[in-house]
């Protein structure tokens, strides 16, 4: 039998008050999530890392293409080639390519090229972005379509779930990634576009005093 091209969308109707409570308990538990740098190096069990993953990959991709893939480090020895090579990129990018301005934003925020947590996390998960793929029908070589947008959205997708199941997260991105496609063995085609460790702060992890947009200072409307 042909499969089907369309078929009955699954959509369940909540009530007025179920939209509100939803929205309101969605927004005040991500409102929680922070950018954490100070992990510790407490178990945390693959089938969490997994099913974030999956739930990343619900994300709209163009022309459903899912051009993804997560690539998940809990080798010791591969953490500890990714941090050398990591804070290699880093010290030249504080010392020698950052400009002030940009060394000035990033001041508050306490950063520097010395990054342990890439060694201390239980887990990193690298993103890729796939660039093109090989048709199978015609086996001709062919781009994917909006694939920046769509890992964007899979990345926020994967930051929600993983926060949703109490872990906490950083949006690293050591620049260039180059050495990612080295180090994890992936093809030209696949270009890293962030890397997340993914575990439990310490207890006496900090943040940074910082504050969000006000409602009025992120929206219109017309
Ligand atoms: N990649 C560097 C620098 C950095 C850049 C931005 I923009 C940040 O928001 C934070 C850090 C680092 O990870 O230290």
């Amino acid at each position: 039998m042909t499969k089907k091209h369309f078929i009955p969308l699954q959509f369940d109707k909540l009530t007025v008050v179920e939209q509100f409570s939803r929205a309101k308990e969605f927004y005040e538990n991500l409102s929680s999530r922070r950018s954490v740098r100070v992990f510790s190096d407490e178990y945390v069990p693959i089938e969490l890392i997994e099913t974030a993953i999956l739930t990343a990959g619900t994300a709209p991709s163009g022309a459903h293409l899912q051009p993804w893939r997560f690539v998940v480090i809990k080798s010791e020895d591969v953490k500890t080639k990714i941090r050398v090579a990591a804070e290699a990129e880093e010290y030249e990018s504080y010392h020698n390519r950052m400009p002030d301005k940009w060394l000035r934003r990033l001041a508050p925020l306490g950063t520097d090229e010395h990054k342990p947590f890439l060694e201390i996390a239980p887990y990193l998960i690298v993103v890729f972005r796939i660039t093109s793929f090989t048709d199978e029908a015609t086996g001709e070589n062919e781009p994917t379509y909006y694939s920046q947008e769509s890992v964007g959205i899979a990345v926020g997708f994967l930051l929600a779930a993983l926060h949703n199941s109490g872990l906490a997260t950083l949006t690293h991105t050591p620049s260039p990634m180059k050495f990612l496609n080295e180090v994890l063995e992936r093809p030209k085609n696949e270009v890293p576009f962030v890397l997340i460790p993914v575990g439990f702060p310490t207890k006496d992890c900090e943040v940074p005093n910082i504050e969000r947009k006000k409602l009025e200072e992120i929206m219109e409307i017309v």
